[in-house]
């Protein structure tokens, strides 16, 4: 039975719309400067999937100015400049009263270590200061320390490491059904039981916040209720337990985020997605873009025992932060749908194998065992028969059959790493009340700008054959 449990996305205020409508509209290419300004530095040039970004340094009179950068993005032919140049006014002279091994005995007085190097900077503002900046590197980081270079008095010292932390968790993956190949296993109310002992794999939990005990870290983050903690970061927990879904989220969502960047794109989602495993006792998970937070379900099978489910809300997830306040019309919301359950299943092709028991086109193999008879157990499929505009019903989850199917269609002829950087790519360029047709010409678009005409025609063909071009 299809329908009856719906992963739904709770999607509410209308203002947004207007918001998300004026910033695409207004995101026009700016006219290309002739050349970039005098008072820059080039920092480095880094290409990307689409162009070409060329980071600069801003100076004064030669002197870095702390915190002024400019960029510029060349993609096709189109340039745009982010300007981050700071003002420098009021400042006294350029040369400094205080000399640099006078800074560097200061600081080295006050860490326990001298600074590896010294260098005169200015920092901006109203008047803007002349200061040296030092790098010490100690037990606990680098410090980076501005020290006025007229007063002596530190400005700003800061410790410049990206803390992260590993820990150790038990979870599934993506779920017992497809683990064990076994269609019969049962919810049998939460329990755990031997027939799940070989589902179970402990793995390492990365990106974890520096110094915490709780499941907190540079992807996710726990805000269920009575979160777990632990004081070495080792959180064994069996499905029966309220950590064991805690575990699962974060793993998955890390997992995907970090999937991601692999995948080369370093700004889809990439910060901390909070996420609650516990309190709603539905069988039902939604993502809820008025506070960015992915909300799991514990009705039937807990929702985030199964990774698809976690992997679909985060598909909306990795969509509204590609465009603020996606999926406002009925199409646009069913492309939100359709590539969640192509999100869950092609993360799903990472661990496991393509079977006549578990196919791959299964969403939800386990998290379904709760309310569907036939097997397998699927909550929806991404290889159904559905076309467009024909079998449209005028419902979310669906609909989105249609669009899944075509996501999958690529992913088979073109490959899992292609199509993803194709379809994530493509997303960019979507808008929030987009069509189905015209969202399949973006990615068409986007597959011939980054694969070329091969790669176009055989995108075209998925959609064409769900009747969504033609
Ligand atoms: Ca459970
Ligand atoms: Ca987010
Ligand atoms: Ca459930
Ligand atoms: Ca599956
Ligand atoms: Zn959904």
């Amino acid at each position: 039975m299809w329908g009856v449990s719906l992963k739904r996305t709770v999607r509410v205020f209308a203002p947004l719309v207007t918001i998300a409508l004026v910033l695409w509209g207004g995101a026009e290419a700016q006219a290309a400067p002739a050349s970039v300004p005098a008072d820059l530095k080039l920092v480095q040039s880094r290409q990307s999937l689409l162009g070409t970004h060329t980071w600069y340094q801003q100076t004064y009179q030669g002197i870095p100015v702390v915190g002024g950068y400019y960029a510029t993005h060349r993609v096709g032919g189109k340039l745009t400049v982010d300007d981050g140049r700071k003002a420098v006014t009021g400042l006294s002279g350029t040369s400094a009263g205080l000399t640099a091994q006078r800074a560097r005995s200061a600081v080295a007085g006050r860490l326990g270590k001298q600074p590896a190097s010294a260098q005169l900077v200015i920092v901006p503002g109203s008047p803007a200061r002349l200061a040296w900046k030092t790098l010490t590197t100690t037990g606990r980081g680098t410090y980076q320390t501005l020290v006025d270079a007229g007063s002596g008095t530190v400005l700003q010292e800061k410790n410049t490491v990206r803390e992260a932390d590993v820990g150790v968790g038990r979870v599934f993956d993506p779920n017992p059904v497809v683990a064990l190949q076994n269609e019969s296993l049962t919810d049998n109310d939460n329990a755990d039981g031997p027939q799940f002992a070989r589902a179970y794999r402990t793995v390492l939990l990365t990106q974890l916040n520096r110094g915490t005990s709780t499941l907190q870290g540079a992807y996710a983050n726990n805000i269920s209720e009575n979160p777990v903690t632990s004081k070495h970061r080792v959180f064994l927990f069996n499905r029966s337990q309220d950590g064991f879904e805690q575990v699962m989220a974060y793993y998955s969502i890390t997992d995907a985020q970090q999937y991601l960047h692999r995948l080369g794109f370093r700004h889809v989602n990439s910060e901390p997605q909070d996420y609650s495993t516990t309190g709603l006792t539905d069988d039902n998970s939604f993502y809820d873009p008025s506070v960015d937070a992915i909300t799991f379900g514990t009705g039937g099978v807990d929702d985030a025992e199964d990774n698809e489910v976690i992997w679909h809300e985060y598909g909306h997830a990795i969509q509204d932060d590609q465009v603020p306040g996606f999926g406002e019309s009925e199409e646009a919301g069913a492309i939100g749908e359709g590539f969640g359950d192509y999100w869950a299943v092609t993360m799903s092709q990472a661990t496991s194998r393509d079977t006549k028991v578990t196919p791959w086109a299964c969403v939800m193999d386990w998290d379904s065992t709760s309310y569907t008879d036939d097997t397998p157990h699927c909550l929806r499929r991404t290889d159904g028969p559905k076309v467009y505009p024909g079998d449209l019903d005028g419902e979310v989850h669906d609909d989105g059959e249609i669009w899944s199917h075509a996501l999958w269609d690529i992913n088979r002829s073109l490959g899992r790493t292609t199509a993803n950087r194709i379809v994530l790519e493509s997303q960019f360029f979507f808008n929030p009340l987009i069509t189905m047709p015209a969202a399949a010409e973006k990615t068409v678009a986007t597959a011939q700008a980054l694969y070329g005409p091969h790669a176009a025609a055989k995108v075209r063909k998925a959609f064409r054959d769900r009747g969504i071009l033609s």
